[in-house]
C-alpha cells in the first residue's frame, strides 16, 4: 500500500520528521511518501498562510494519485484544504487535527490541545466544533513557539503541557502542530497522560480506511470538481 503524507508547508526538515513518525506506525510493507509543496508558505500559522498553502497541497495530491497512492494525510493541524482534497482524490484523505481529536475522544472524557501561536487557537476550536468533538475539548492553549522552532523547544513545550493539564484537568493531551510529532515520546513519558499525535493517528486512520476498502463518498458534495480554466498563476489547475 502507498500512502502520501503531505506537509502543506515548505519546510523539508519538518517533512522529514513527519515522514519518520508516519513510517514508525505504518504496517510493514506500506510505502509512506512524505512530501511538501513546491510553492507556498514556509510555515502555516495564520489564516492567510493556510489559504495560500492549499494550491501547492492540491498539486501534491494530484501527482500522488497519478503515482498510485491509495490514501493521503494532510499533516498540518489546521487541516487546510481537506474538503478540496476529498473532491480531488479517489482515495481517502484525513487531516491530522481531525484524526487526533477523534482518537482523543476514545481515551478519556476530555482532551486539551497545545498549539503553537495563540492566533491559531481559534482555528482549532472551529475544527473541534466541525468534527463534533467540541464537548470533549477542555481547552486549546498556545505555547507561543513558532512552528519552525517547535522541535527545538522540548522543555518549554513540556512545561506548557504540564500547566495546561493541571488547569483543564483533562485526561488526554492533543499535540496541536505536526512539528510536535518528534516530541510525542518525550511528552508521553513525562506527562503521565495519553499524548495524541495527529501524524501517527491520521496515518493509521488512512491505512485502516484503505484496508477496509473505504473511500470518500463521491455521489454528492465530494464529487470531482467541474473542470474549468484557471487564470494567472493558477493556470493548469482546474483540469480545464
Ligand atoms: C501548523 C502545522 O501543523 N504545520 C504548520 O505549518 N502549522 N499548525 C499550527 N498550529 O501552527
Amino acid at each position: 500500500m502507498r500512502i502520501t503524507v503531505i506537509n502543506p508547508n515548505t519546510s523539508q526538515h519538518m517533512t522529514d520528521l513527519i515522514g519518520q513518525s508516519a513510517r514508525g506506525v505504518a504496517l510493514p510493507g506500506t510505502v509512506i511518501d512524505a512530501v511538501c509543496p513546491d510553492m507556498g508558505p514556509a510555515s502555516i500559522e495564520s489564516h492567510y498562510d493556510e489559504a495560500l498553502s492549499v494550491p501547492g497541497l492540491l498539486a501534491r495530491i494530484e501527482s500522488a494519485e497519478r503515482a498510485g497512492a491509495e490514501g493521503h494525510v494532510i499533516a498540518c493541524f489546521g487541516d487546510p484544504g481537506l474538503d478540496a482534497a476529498r473532491e480531488l482524490a479517489t482515495g481517502p484523505v484525513v487531516g491530522i487535527a481531525e484524526a487526533a481529536m477523534r482518537v482523543a475522544t476514545s481515551l478519556g472524557r476530555s482532551f486539551s490541545v497545545v498549539t503553537t501561536l495563540r492566533r491559531t487557537c481559534g482555528r482549532a476550536w472551529d475544527l473541534a466544533e466541525r468534527y463534533g468533538v467540541r464537548g470533549f475539548c477542555a481547552g486549546v492553549h498556545a505555547c507561543e513557539v513558532p512552528v519552525l522552532d517547535v522541535d527545538g523547544c522540548p522543555e518549554l513545550i513540556t512545561a506548557t503541557c504540564r500547566s495546561v493539564l493541571e488547569r483543564d484537568g483533562s485526561d488526554v493531551l492533543v499535540l496541536g502542530c505536526a512539528g510536535m510529532t518528534s516530541l510525542c515520546a518525550k511528552l508521553s513519558a513525562e506527562l503521565g497522560v495519553p499524548v495524541v499525535d495527529g501524524v501517527r493517528s491520521a496515518t493509521l486512520l488512512v491505512q485502516s480506511l484503505v484496508l477496509m476498502g473505504l473511500r470518500t463518498g463521491k455521489h454528492g458534495e465530494f464529487a470531482a470538481p467541474p473542470p474549468k480554466p484557471y487564470a494567472g498563476p493558477l493556470h493548469g489547475f482546474g483540469r480545464g
